[in-house]
């Protein structure tokens, strides 16, 4: 296969996206379809003592008004049991009895139209009682190996962090949003969904339904972001579908923006507490770690997967042969928590990142020498971690060597010892990082056509991340044919071959590697001689989980006046295996850069005491604007993963991984004239005036 990342190929999708031509779940033909409003749950932790929908039903067009009892028998949607679960928590479609979390659905309204449907939805009157809910811990797991507290009490230095995140909403610009239309003379759907798993959304549905999966086509040709958001059925989108069979007819529900900030899913919110061992020559010895992570009133499909990410992605790239770590999963009042962007990865990146810089000032040793001391060398890959993460290649020290490099950093640091001497309040971070992509199959099917056309279908999907693009791109290189040639089809049950998906790092380095497997394949089948046209279907396994890797530099001074914080240089390293396009391997590093700095510096979902969402918009919930975000100055470096067909590694979730423990390590720098030693995200003007004026109190 002959590359070329520099390829100036345009991403073929963005003609529609920018023309207005794209299909969102929102634009799908359907004939005057139902509309849904939900009643939500104002309080959490309540009982429900009474639901009167007297007045809302002979509201001006309702068609239906339905609670909990409605939707009882309905099955359960199921999880990934990445860790063990003790307490598989009820996945209510409309909540009754005890409601959890406020914001959840505990009624619906079916009516001809949204206008109609809400003004019924007011008259629905609900009381009720509150009800004690202590959290409980519902999933766990530990790992250990060597004997830590030996390790600990013969340690020269121990140094100890604490990282709390913010929980964050994913906001893609596309809120969720499903269409269905009705098909009368089979009794079946087909579903225009806004997800990353449209294979995922039909076997679900027809578990929770009990109907055959042929009664079900799920189409996500676009897909306006995701993050994660997008990888589980939510309640919402499960009664629609319901709504449409129960009324034959066609049926919508598009989620409002503050639909998705009270009732989609949050990311990270996790609380890791650590302490690392290092001897006098600042070697880590061992890593002590607790990862709690908090749980909602449902388990979303990966709902468990950042817990499990924040604690077994410890200790990193570094060598310490002695860990005792453990991650729980706790339940909260507060709504569902699962997968965005990193899932976990930061969690364990930040905690690590903490310690480690923490443990170069008790020793005085310079943050890239004590991080090249112990990253692992090139020599010892394939690495086997002490939680059971095989790190597949790489070398780190090289990584960082070159992010050294790229920064001027000995130049840099005298720039700050300068300003610093002056009065100024300016720091330095750097961080390395590790990004797993997922492991596991998916499926392509290529055909070779009479005409000369090749015909790509993959049952992995987009989330709007130039999946066409990069798949006719690896099949043109595969077989020589243009990519004007070359079809790709995406994200329809009815056409692609069953697969998973668009998350976890995945779609080139899995569903890239099915392509390029079902391409050669069918060339064979040519070259065999068989006549045209020819097809060939594969389901790629990949051999293990390929793990990109780098290092960001940060550089961040903070105004004495207001506690501004500003991001003044970031540079960054990463190896991202092979790269199948430049252009989207940057795009990539920089939008998950822009996300990461979001956590780092303003994004912070709020709740008060009583559970109720705080930032219910984006009024008060303070996503970076393209002008917040400092410019990225970015490395990339080529280790080939030996696990799957292409070499490629993850690199979508990169920024968010290794960009906010730098950040976090430059904020403290910057402040540690003060005595400053530990600051939690987001970096807000407030959060570092405070830290000021508290240092001042010493
Ligand atoms: S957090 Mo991702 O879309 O697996």
């Amino acid at each position: 296969m002959t590359r070329d990342p520099a390829s100036p190929q345009r991403r073929r999708e963005d003609r529609a996206h920018l023309t207005g031509q794209g299909v969102y779940a929102a634009d799908a033909p359907l004939d005057r379809p139902l509309q849904i409003a939900f009643v939500r749950s104002q309080e959490a932790g309540i009982r429900l003592t009474e639901i009167d929908a007297k007045n809302a039903a002979a509201s001006p067009g309702v068609r239906g008004i339905y609670t909990a009892n409605d939707v009882a028998h309905l099955g359960k949607l199921s999880i990934n049991p990445v860790i063990p679960l003790y307490e598989v928590p009820d996945y209510p479609i409309l909540a009754g009895g005890f409601i959890s979390a406020a914001g959840q659905p505990i009624a619906a309204v079916v009516a001809e139209s949204m206008a109609e449907a809400m003004d019924a939805a007011e008259q629905v009157f609900a009381d009720g009682t509150p009800e004690a809910t202590p959290p409980r811990n519902i999933a766990g797991q530990e790992w250990q190996v060597g004997d830590a507290d030996a390790a600990f009490a013969a340690a020269a230095h121990v140094v100890e962090a604490e990282v709390t995140h913010p929980r964050l909403a994913p906001s893609p610009m596309e809120p969720r949003g499903i269409s269905i239309r009705y098909e009368a003379a089979t009794d079946a759907v087909t579903i225009w969904h806004s997800t990353q798993t449209p294979h995922r959304t039909r076997s679900e549905l027809a578990n929770i339904f009990g109907i055959a999966t042929e009664r079900i086509r799920v189409i996500a040709q676009h897909v306006g972001g995701a993050f994660g958001m997008k990888a589980s059925l939510y309640p919402e989108e499960v009664f629609a579908v319901w709504a449409a069979f129960r009324h034959r007819r066609d049926t919508q529900w598009i989620a409002t923006r503050s639909d998705d900030f009270v009732s989609a899913l949050h990311g990270r919110g996790i609380t890791s507490r650590g302490a690392l061992a290092v001897d006098a020559e600042g070697r880590f010895l061992a890593l002590k770690a607790d990862v709690s992570a908090p749980l909602g009133p449902w388990l979303p499909n990966s709902a468990l997967v950042p817990a499990w990410n924040a604690g077994r992605i410890l200790p990193s790239g570094y060598d310490v042969p002695v860990v005792k770590i453990s991650t729980r999963g706790v339940s909260t009042v507060l709504g569902p928590t699962g997968i965005y962007r990193g899932a976990g990865r930061p969690e364990a990146n930040c905690l690590m990142e903490r310690l480690v810089d923490k443990a170069a000032r008790a020793l005085g040793m310079d943050p890239f020498d004590i991080r090249k001391k112990n990253l692992l060398p090139a020599a010892a890959m394939p690495h086997r971690t002490p939680t059971g993460a095989m790190l597949d290649s790489g070398d780190y020290a090289e990584g960082l060597a070159r992010l050294k490099e790229a920064t001027a950093y000995q130049d840099l640091c005298a720039s700050r010892d300068l300003r610093r001497a002056a009065g100024e309040l300016v720091g330095l971070g750097v961080a390395f990082y590790l990004e797993p992509s997922g492991e596991g199959w998916e499926t392509a099917r290529v055909t070779l056509r009479e005409d000369g056309r090749v015909l790509v279908a993959s049952g992995s999907s987009s989330q709007g991340h130039a999946r066409e693009m990069a798949y006719a791109k690896i099949a043109s290189m595969a077989m020589g044919v243009a990519p004007q040639r070359i079809d790709v089809e995406l994200g329809d049950t009815a056409t692609a071959p069953t697969g998973i998906g668009a998350l976890a790092s995945r779609s080139t380095a899995i569903g890239g590697s099915a392509v390029l497997q079902a391409c050669q394949q069918a060339m064979a089948l040519k070259d065999k001689g068989a006549k045209l046209p020819v097809t060939a279907e594969v389901r790629y396994e990949n051999d293990g989980q390929a793990w990109g890797y780098g290092a960001y530099l940060v550089m961040l001074s903070v105004c004495k006046d207001t506690g501004a914080g500003t991001i003044e240089q970031v540079t960054c390293l990463d190896d991202t295996g092979t790269i199948i396009d430049a252009e989207l391997v940057n795009g990539q590093i920089l939008g998950g850069f822009a996300q990461g700095f979001g956590e780092a510096m303003m994004e912070q979902v709020v709740h008060d005491a009583d559970g109720q969402l705080l930032t219910g918009s984006f009024m008060d919930y303070a996503i970076p604007r393209a002008a917040d975000v400092p410019w990225l100055d970015i490395n990339t470096m080529e280790t080939p993963s030996p696990m799957n067909l292409l070499g490629a590694k993850g690199v979508g979730e990169a920024g968010t991984i290794g960009a906010p423990a730098a950040i976090l390590n430059a904020a403290i720098d910057a402040l540690s004239p003060l005595g400053v030693t530990d600051l939690q995200m987001p970096l807000t003007p407030y959060r570092l005036w405070q830290a000021m004026k508290d240092a001042e109190q010493l």
